[in-house]
């Protein structure tokens, strides 16, 4: 390996951080400081100590750096998913072990909910396994919102696409986020999922926007995509106008039985550098350290939060696979001085 470009050689494809990344004047991810993909790209050449410290510094000028907002996951309707997307255990398609179930009860999601309140989490995100809901469906979710409303916590769906007049119903019942996710690159979209495009989800993202309700989107790394893919989809959630509340940055979890079980795993380091790029772009948005921390030592999971991760999943499962127990997260973020964001 060539290691002669990270020694402060001048190898050309990268400068001195301060001149050649200037912050754009505005942070507000206005349409004028709109990100090229060959800007995200150079941001991802940078030597790894000076991205982590741009990344650092541009986060503590809008955040707590110690301040680490805590989701709760609950799978409201599991599996039997008619979608084909490569990475996903709960398509109906993949043989996975993952076996469709019925829609959780009211009952079942506000114990669940007020458990993960009592655990300290601030935010309860349901998510299912639909292509999108139905009208019955949707009606069911809006109890489950207005309940858990009831506890004092913040909401957050993720429901797949929603159809005209979906988003406003699910604004009235009190939602605070919608999860949604571009997951990979346009050019890369169709290597992954093919019973939709990454438009569809775009039309969702502003149905979403339109109602009022904050966009929570992020994507997916580690399915074999390139750097230059991966710069793509930074860029592109950044250029969203605005750009989300909520930014998940997920490290794929490879689930036997789906088509992408075997995709050389991404180098966790070049993980970091793309929390790091997601800080730098939407400084202003919550960089969600996401699935696949499980799989990740608690030093890269530290590194991530030093590139300005401010959020993570909370509880010991994400919708079907795991997620580090609570007690190791407490143990954590007491070793490194982090707390839960209020
Ligand atoms: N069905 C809805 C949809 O696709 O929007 C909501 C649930 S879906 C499981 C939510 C998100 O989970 C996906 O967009 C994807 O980003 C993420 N996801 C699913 N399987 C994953 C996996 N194996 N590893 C990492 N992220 C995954
Ligand atoms: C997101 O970006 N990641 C979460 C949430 N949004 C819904 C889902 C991760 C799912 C990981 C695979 C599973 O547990 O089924
Ligand atoms: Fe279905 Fe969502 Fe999984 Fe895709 S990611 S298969 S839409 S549950």
């Amino acid at each position: 390996m060539n290691f002669s470009g990270t020694w402060g050689l001048d190898m050309g494809n990268h400068a001195s951080t301060n001149e050649q990344h200037a912050l754009p004047a505005d942070l507000s991810g206005a349409p004028n400081n709109r990100w090229s993909v060959d800007a995200v790209e150079s941001l991802f050449a940078t030597p790894f100590n000076d991205l982590i410290f741009r990344a650092q510094q541009v986060h503590r000028e809008v955040f707590d750096p110690n301040a680490v907002q805590l989701s709760t996951l609950l799978s409201i309707k599991t599996g039997g998913c008619p979608e084909d997307c490569g990475y996903c255990p709960q398509a109906a398609r993949y043989h996975t072990g993952v076996d469709r179930e019925e829609t959780l009860t009211v009952e079942q999601v506000v114990t669940a909910a007020a458990a993960a309140k009592e655990r300290g989490a601030t935010r309860f995100c349901m998510g299912a396994a639909w292509r999108g809901p139905r009208q019955r469906e949707l009606e069911q979710v809006i109890e489950m919102i207005r309940a858990v409303r009831g506890l004092g916590m913040e909401t957050c769906a993720t429901l797949g696409l929603l159809k005209e007049g979906q988003a406003e119903q699910l604004k009235d019942a009190g939602l605070d986020y919608y999860n949604h996710n571009i997951d990979t690159a346009r050019e890369f979209y169709g290597e992954i999922i093919t019973t939709r495009t990454q438009q569809d989800r775009i039309d969702t993202l502003s149905r979403v926007r339109a109602a009022g309700i904050h966009v929570c989107c992020g994507g997916i790394v580690g399915m074999g995509e390139s750097r230059r893919a991966r710069a793509a989809l930074i860029a592109q959630l950044a250029n969203l106008d605005p750009y989300p509340e909520s930014v998940p940055i997920n490290n794929l979890v490879q689930v036997e039985g789906t088509p992408l079980h075997g995709t050389p795993k991404i180098d966790l380091f070049e993980f970091v550098r793309t929390v790091a790029c997601a800080r730098i772009t939407m400084p202003k948005a919550r960089v969600r350290l996401s699935a696949g921390r499980r799989e990740m030592p608690e030093a890269i999971q530290a590194l991530c939060f030093l590139a300005g991760a401010n959020s993570i999943f909370y509880g010991d499962r994400l919708l079907t696979t795991g997620n580090p127990e609570m007690e190791n997260d407490q143990l954590l973020f007491a070793k490194l001085g982090l707390r839960a964001a209020p």
